[in-house]
């Protein structure tokens, strides 16, 4: 029988194939770190399935399953019931899929365990492209990042799937980020504690296919928050909480510069960005019930 106690620290194993600098690989870490080996775990298809594994081998130290694409939702919806027939509400179920996996291909099953109230905790780690299959753009690529859908840069803007998550009445969705791990750490605490669905949208920095040095993941990801790229807050019980700070943002360029895939940017075209921003920030500083933190 296999003994958590003797295994070395954590739930997830060492010497993972991830790429360096991986944000994923982080995230993952410190989120099983917060929910405890009393967590049963889906992953579908992409760069997460590195961590459920090949044939007889996975890098987790906890129960899961890897599914489709289309139903991660739908299988932790199930697992779910399954354990409150056995009257185990202290296990938590937890989701955690790509961005492609949840904005587009399973947004359906999502929608669907949203409604039903299913108690769930639904983590979209968001590399922003469907990176395990060569860098496919996807409904949560940032309007004009190359891919290789999108060679000249996407035209369309990104989903904003926090906000339509939130717009189920679910208790709990929030945003954060690979470079703020106290911030996710407290987020996920609040998620496994939350008596129905709950649901993080987590900014996740990948080098291999945002075109940027390994050693700046964090930084990167930091830089996004610093220039309102990336925006953390919380929706919990339908009120708006600012968790970011929306004042004396730095110019979104500092963010954008170092990435390959922002290089054929105008000038003109990163000042677009920048408005964007600008008036998003607004909407969100006067929906919010507080003054940010970080
Ligand atoms: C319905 C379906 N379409 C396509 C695929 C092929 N596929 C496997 S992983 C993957 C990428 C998933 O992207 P995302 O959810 O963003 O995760 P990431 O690879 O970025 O970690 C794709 C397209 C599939 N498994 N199922
Ligand atoms: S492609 Fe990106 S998300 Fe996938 S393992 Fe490499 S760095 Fe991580
Ligand atoms: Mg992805």
């Amino acid at each position: 029988m296999y003994d958590i106690k003797n295994t070395a620290k954590g739930l997830v194993a060492h010497g993972v194939s991830t790429c360096a600098g991986c944000g994923l690989e982080l995230i993952i870490r410190h989120i099983l770190d917060v929910l405890g080996e009393n967590t049963v775990i889906v992953i579908p298809p992409g760069c997460a399935a590195l961590f459920s594994g090949y044939g007889k081998e996975t890098a987790l130290r906890i129960p899961g399953f890897q599914g489709n694409l289309e139903n991660t939702a739908a299988i932790a919806a199930g697992i779910r019931a399954g354990f409150e027939v056995q009257g185990r509400h202290d296990i938590t179920v937890l989701a955690f899929a790509g961005d492609g996996a949840t904005v587009d291909i399973g947004i359906q099953a999502l929608s669907g365990m949203f409604e039903r109230g299913e108690r769930v905790l639904y983590v979209c780690y968001d590399n922003e492209a469907y990176m395990n299959t060569g860098i496919q753009g996807s409904g949560s690529t940032p309007f004009m990042a190359a891919t290789t859908t999108t060679p000249g840069g996407k035209p369309s803007r990104r989903k904003n799937m926090l906000e339509i998550a939130a717009a189920h009445g679910i208790p709990y969705a929030a945003s954060a980020s690979a470079a703020y791990i106290d911030d996710l750490k407290k987020k996920v605490e609040k998620a496994k504690n939350t008596d129905g669905p709950s649901y993080l949208h987590i900014h996740t920095p990948c080098p291999t296919g945002w075109g940027f040095d390994p050693a700046l993941s964090v930084s990167l990801a930091r830089a996004a928050v610093q220039t309102g790229a990336w925006v953390l807050y919380e929706i919990e019980k339908g009120k708006l909480k600012l968790n970011s700070k929306t004042t004396k943002l730095k110019p979104v360029s500092d963010y954008l510069k170092p990435q390959g895939r922002f290089k054929h940017l105008s000038d003109k075209d990163i000042q677009d960005i920048q408005q964007e921003i600008d008036e998003y920030i607004q909407v969100l500083a006067s929906r919010s019930e507080n003054q940010a933190v970080i």
